[in-house]
């Protein structure tokens, strides 16, 4: 039988005399080991929303306060895994306003990137066919499916509006 798992991602923009920047993280633990990507995680039953969880998840692994009426809902993705039946769920959101300095946690290696100059080779694949429609103020709804080896996408759809 298959499960459904929700999680959040989420991604904060800031602009500065370099242009616009995204915040990203370097992933030192657990699942997706050593990739560049958004903050979050599993939604857990004691999060009020999941604006909050989103929110929390910034706060616990890059010491940022935002507050979940800043977290702006952006896309809905599915995950799937080739011999898994664990299907992850994955909420995504922007921030634009914050609070803090991102700090290194034990999950996670904050730095700013260009918006232009996002290395989506470090990446998750799926993250190049719908990161830069987000920059542009777009949704993403869809589904990548999963090799077992976490890089080959088997099969994709996904709508962008
Ligand atoms: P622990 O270690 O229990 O605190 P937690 O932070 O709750 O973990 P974690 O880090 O395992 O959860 O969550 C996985 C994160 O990776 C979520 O933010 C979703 C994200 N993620 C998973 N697959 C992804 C993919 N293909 N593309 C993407 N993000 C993905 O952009
Ligand atoms: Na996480
Ligand atoms: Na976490």
């Amino acid at each position: 039988a298959t499960s459904v798992k929700e999680y959040t991602l989420a991604f904060v923009l800031r602009n500065n005399e370099d242009g616009a920047q995204i915040l990203l993280g370097t992933k030192k633990r657990g699942f997706g080991l050593g990739k560049l990507i958004g903050f979050g995680g599993k939604i857990e039953p004691s999060d009020a929303s999941v604006a909050d969880a989103a929110a929390r998840e910034l706060m616990e692994e890059a010491n940022i306060v935002v507050r979940g009426s800043d977290m702006q809902p952006v896309g809905s993705l599915v995950y799937t895994f080739e011999n898994q039946p664990q299907v992850m769920h994955m909420h995504v959101f922007v921030a634009t306003a914050f609070e803090g300095e991102p700090a290194e946690s034990d999950e996670m290696r904050p730095e700013w990137f260009q918006c232009d100059a996002i290395p989506y080779d470090d990446m998750w694949a799926d993250e190049r066919f719908w990161l830069p429609a987000l920059l542009e103020g777009k949704t993403v709804v869809g589904q990548f499916d999963f090799a077992q080896d976490e890089v080959t996408i088997v099969a994709s759809k996904f709508d962008i509006a």
